[in-house]
């Protein structure tokens, strides 16, 4: 819980300074984690591989590669599972979304190779998960492995991404995995759990008063977050009383609660709680 302590007395103001961040996913995805079971708000690109959304556990090969490796879902009860195909060709699952800048792309991936070491430099299968501004065609590489980066035959494990966006724009989160030399003993990719939040923005607030009897309480509700504003009369008060709630806006949205019930009071204390 962060909380700002607002002293009223008359027109005086004081700020006290907090932070909220919220996690929250951008509004225009609704399918981050593939809990929908589908490739709603994804695209893939395929040539001889496969892309499948998977609920609960899979296991994946047997003795002989890397042993049974059992992969569950990083969020909730599904993720998806893309796998090589024809020699040389990227198997692709995209997604996009609009960012501003300092917002975060936040993932889980993971690679898992069946090819053997010793026939490097040949069949070195790989994968990669790129962020691409689709206005510049800019490309950032946020994960890469292949055959040659891993041991034998085996896998990165999931591994989470945590990547600031520098400017604002359009992007497109692309993941690949590919085949190399032939198509035998394809290398799978898992990918959960996408989130895009919001960077931490400070929780500043300020009250003022132009109306004997009124103190207006100001300060930014930002996405996704939730506020309610209390008082009391005197800090040595039991408890703080419930004056005003605010709802999660779904854009950053300027407060101005106009207290009325002040009266006679010669002082109230305010603060702004956030979860
Ligand atoms: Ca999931
Ligand atoms: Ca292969």
């Amino acid at each position: 819980m962060k909380t700002l302590l607002l002293r009223s007395i008359l027109a005086a103001a004081a700020i006290i300074c907090g932070s909220a961040e919220a996690t929250v996913i951008h509004p225009g995805l609704s399918n981050p984690g593939f809990e929908l079971g589908d490739f709603t708000d994804w695209t893939t690109s395929l040539s001889g591989g496969t892309a499948t959304v998977l609920a609960s556990t899979l296991t994946l090969d047997g003795a002989g590669f890397d042993g049974f490796v059992t992969w569950a879902p990083v969020e909730s009860a599904k993720f998806a599972l893309i796998r090589g195909g024809n020699t040389g060709i990227y198997q692709k699952l995209s997604t996009l979304f609009a960012a501003a800048a300092g917002d975060r792309v936040v993932f889980s991936v993971f690679l898992d190779t069946t090819e053997e070491r010793a026939y490097l430099p040949n069949w070195n299968d790989d994968g990669y998960a790129k962020l691409i501004n689709t206005t510049t065609l800019e490309e950032t590489t946020l994960f890469a492995a292949s055959v040659a980066s891993l041991p034998n035959r085996g896998n990165t494990g999931w591994t989470s991404v945590d990547f600031t966006i520098p400017a604002a724009g359009n992007y497109r989160l692309e993941f690949g995995v590919r085949n190399m030399t032939d198509n035998g003993f394809s290398p799978q990719m898992g990918v959960d759990f996408l989130s895009v939040p919001a960077p931490t923005v400070p929780l500043v607030a300020s009250i003022s008063s132009v109306t004997e009897g009124e103190m207006h309480i100001h300060f930014v509700a930002q996405i996704g977050l939730t506020y309610t504003i209390q008082y009391k009369n005197a800090l040595t008060d039991a408890a703080w009383l419930h004056l005003y709630d605010v709802a999660a806006p779904a854009a950053p949205l300027a407060i101005d609660y106009n207290d009325t019930s002040v009266g006679i009071s010669t002082q109230r204390f305010y603060r702004v709680v956030t979860p």
